[in-house]
């Protein structure tokens, strides 16, 4: 699984950071992880920084300092930074491989090396199926057995990518296509359109009458690193990023018909296509065809999706939903569901800033999601519990009420509520006391500890911390992130039946690795009744974007507009919050 974007520059400072770290240097690891980041979430706009601006542009970049920046303008100039080379010399690791997999931290990855001169995955998996690593000073059986399950779970994953790292890319190459004059419609298709949260390739439908000049343009675009196949009416190549794109190309008429064959998923079509013939058609990537007796099949649908089901009687079913499963009937009765519109959450309930482990100020977080076009945000730092986040006691939780105070003075149109990410421990109690719960606009609660409890342990800790008056929220609820972590074992009937019962709200959480609650709790929820909130968990402004993920979530979710509390206004906002604690 690629986890994040990872451009080659980006890989390099991470493996800076990795070094340093195993070192035990103090402050670089973290400097060069901040530039990893900055730099592959920046994508080409690094490039053309450096091209125009030089190193001081770079400098001006967030997260990027001067040492960095020159180490980036040597890549530029000489493909390769002579510090790295050196690195790689004295320790030839794949570390950011090694690093994809969740809890092998810099020092496990500098042991590893060290003692049994493991350099990548493979390496370490010969070491765990022969018991090496729990040999090692301070491993033993548990750590080895922990290893052993998230290289599994990475295993599963690889070769797919999270749809929030992937998404803008495939949009970026749409984008470009459209562009190209020979080219009149232009979509993404599978798995990406239908917004699955995660994506083997990239699956394209460009339409033109000069179909090999469309391939000509596809196989030569900037993000192509190599050609596997190129065809008279498809290619597919491999991009820079480390997965596949495919591209269809047909005439303008049949884009509806090759749409909804290439959109899927496969099953959908499967289904769909056995129910055309039940109805007397064959329908394919060309069209829609009427089976007349004796005669050659009588096209009748295929400019548009909506066409081809419309003759079959059915609605269309949004992309999001078609999973071939309750879909199909809902569409034949004309009772799919309303899902709620992208664009339609008015407000972020999980936000952290340099409180805690964000990179942010309040100020500028507000700034951002105010630009953003929201109208409110809750800050929710962590709670004291979790060191590593610098998390807030109730001292330094009434120290930033009183600096939201003086911000909420300031800012016109928008507003900041007072919150908190507040930690659960082990026996179900939060981390901060009921009253300095009871001053906060917002209290959302999350697990961050104890992860492998038995169902029944983890399900009554929640349900304790739920039962909490003060509680708003149940943030990230089962804690999976894919390809690194499994969910929490949670009895999530009862987790739906006590949010109903307590008025507590269950996150969808934007971040692209957690996608928590994912489609499937969504349905059970909205299913059951109850409200929903959907929250980037931004640790700097540009999370804001990440909103539009966690929609296609509930979409997936059959989520209707008025199941999720955050699309009201600030004003109906505070109100649910005012009669919740009535
Ligand atoms: P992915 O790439 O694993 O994330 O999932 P998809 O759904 O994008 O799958 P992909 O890329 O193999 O194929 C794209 C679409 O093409 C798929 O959603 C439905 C259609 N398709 C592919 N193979 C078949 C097939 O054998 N039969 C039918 N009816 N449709 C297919
Ligand atoms: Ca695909
Ligand atoms: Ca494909
Ligand atoms: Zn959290």
């Amino acid at each position: 699984m690629v986890m994040k974007p990872s451009n080659e520059l980006s890989k390099i400072l991470l493996e800076f950071s990795i070094y340093h770290a195993i070192k035990d240097d103090d402050f670089k690891p973290r400097a060069y992880e901040l530039a990893s980041e900055s730099v592959a979430g920046l994508g080409n706009q690094i490039r053309q920084t450096w091209k125009d601006e030089g190193i001081k542009g770079l400098m001006e970049l967030p997260g990027i300092g001067e040492g960095i920046a020159k180490k980036i303008d040597e890549y530029y100039r000489n493909g390769k930074i002579k510090e790295h080379v050196k690195i790689k010399r004295e320790m030839p690791v794949e570390m950011f491989q090694l690093s994809q997999i969740e809890g092998l931290g810099p020092k496990h990855i500098g042991e590893l090396w060290k003692h049994l001169k493991i350099k990548n995955i493979k390496d370490l998996k010969q070491a765990i199926s022969k018991n090496k690593l729990q040999e090692l000073p301070g491993w033993g059986k548990k750590s080895q057995a922990k290893i052993a399950r998230r290289l599994k779970l990475f295993e599963k994953a690889s070769g797919r990518m999270l749809l929030g790292v992937i998404l803008p890319i495939a949009e970026d190459i749409v984008t470009d296509l459209k562009k190209n004059k020979h080219v009149k419609r232009c979509s993404l298709a599978g798995s990406i359109r239908r917004r699955q949260e995660t994506c083997g390739d990239i699956d394209l439908i460009a339409t033109t009458n000069s179909p090999e000049k469309v391939i000509d343009a596809f196989c030569g675009l900037r993000q192509v690193k190599s050609v596997h196949e190129r065809g008279k009416a498809k290619a597919s190549v491999r991009l820079h990023i480390g997965i596949d794109a495919d591209l269809r190309v047909v005439r303008d008429e049949i884009y509806g018909a090759t749409l909804q064959y290439f959109t899927g998923n496969k099953r959908h079509n499967v289904l769909l296509r056995q129910y055309a013939l039940e109805k007397g058609y064959t329908l394919s990537e060309y069209g829609l065809f009427k089976r007349i007796k004796g005669k050659k099949d009588k096209l009748v649908a295929c400019k548009t999706e909506k066409q081809i089901y419309k003759q079959l009687r059915m609605d269309t079913p949004p992309p999001e939903l078609r999973v071939g499963d309750e879909e199909l009937e809902a569409a034949k009765a004309h009772k799919l569901p309303k899902l709620i519109p992208y664009g339609s959450v008015r407000g972020d309930l999980q936000v952290q800033s340099d409180w805690s482990d964000g990179s942010a100020s309040i100020e500028e977080l507000a700034q951002a999601a105010k630009s953003q076009g929201l109208q409110y945000m809750a800050i929710t730092d962590h709670t004291e519990s979790l060191t590593i986040a610098n998390g807030l006691n109730e001292k330094r939780l009434a120290k930033q009420g009183k600096e939201i105070n003086e911000l909420n003075k300031k800012l016109r149109g928008f507003k900041i509520l007072k919150g908190t990410e507040c930690d659960i421990l082990k026996d179900g109690t939060l981390d901060l006391p009921n009253k300095a719960l009871s001053k906060l606009d917002f209290v959302g609660i999350a697990i961050h500890s104890h992860f492998s409890l038995s169902q029944k342990e983890q399900t009554a800790r929640v349900l304790k911390a739920m039962s909490n008056p003060n509680v708003h929220c149940l943030f990230h609820p089962t804690c999976r992130l894919i390809g690194k972590r499994e969910a929490i074992k949670l009895d999530m009937d009862e987790i739906i039946t006590a949010a109903k019962k307590h008025r507590v709200l269950l996150e969808i959480n934007c971040m692209p690795d957690r996608m928590d609650l994912n489609d499937r709790l969504t349905r059970s929820a909205v299913q059951a009744g109850i409200k929903l909130v959907i929250n980037t968990d931004a640790h700097s402004p540009d999370h804001f974007k990440l909103l539009h993920l966690g929609e296609s979530i509930a979409r997936r979710g059959w989520a209707a507009k008025s199941d999720i509390l955050n699309t009201k206004n600030t004003k109906q906002l505070l109100a649910w919050i005012v009669k919740k604690s009535s």
